[in-house]
């Protein structure tokens, strides 16, 4: 075993049916079956030479969204998915309000945030001013400043894209390493 691995706790929170268990299992390899609905959560580790990403994607469903808070002091890194075709006002507010409370929460101030606009396969997907009008993030943005500054990520996703996990483990690197060499 090497003892030097990096080891990164990411939690993959959003509104059910975002995308977050298609994403999980693509980027853990596992078929992508018709899901359903996440009860509590799934977890997986995805490993290579010198990291290893244990990955929990939650239950989004209106009544377990309150659940979320109980698991954030494990968090290295938060991953909050969203349906980039789901126009829905009351969907769009329920969404930026959880990713908010997420953000004020003082267990994970420091926590850095990785926004997954998902379905950007699919051509309704969110544009760039969409994103940036609706939820006030911009593609190429490195920080969220809320009660604290989060560093931060924010791209487009699609759980049928086979080799998107390799940019996101750079990036998943890069913002949890102490200290740079
Ligand atoms: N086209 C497309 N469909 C997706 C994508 N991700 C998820 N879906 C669809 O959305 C449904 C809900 O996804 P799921 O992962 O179960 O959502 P969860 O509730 O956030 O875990 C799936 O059954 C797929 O039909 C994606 O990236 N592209
Ligand atoms: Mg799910």
């Amino acid at each position: 075993m090497n003892l030097r691995k990096l080891q990164i706790n990411v939690l993959m929170f959003g509104l059910e049916n975002s995308g977050k268990s298609w994403l999980f299992n693509q980027w853990s390899k596992h078929k992508l079956i018709q899901t359903s609905p996440t009860k509590g959560f799934n977890v997986g580790t995805i490993q290579n030479e010198d990291v290893s990403v244990s990955i929990r994607d939650f239950g989004g469903q209106p009544h377990l969204r309150k659940f979320w808070c109980h698991y954030l002091q494990s968090a290295s890194v938060v991953f909050f998915v969203i349906d980039s075709t789901q126009r829905d006002y009351q969907q769009i507010q329920d969404a930026k309000s959880e990713l908010q409370s997420l953000l004020d929460n003082k267990m994970i101030v420091w926590v850095p945030f990785l926004v997954l606009f998902n379905k950007s396969d699919l051509q309704n997907s969110f544009t760039n001013e969409e994103i940036l009008d609706e939820f006030g993030l911009a593609l190429d943005q490195q920080q969220i400043v809320a009660k604290y500054t989060h560093q931060a990520k924010i791209m487009r996703s699609s759980a049928l894209q086979t080799d998107q996990f390799q940019d996101i483990l750079s990036w998943l690197k890069q913002v949890t390493q102490e200290e740079p060499y």
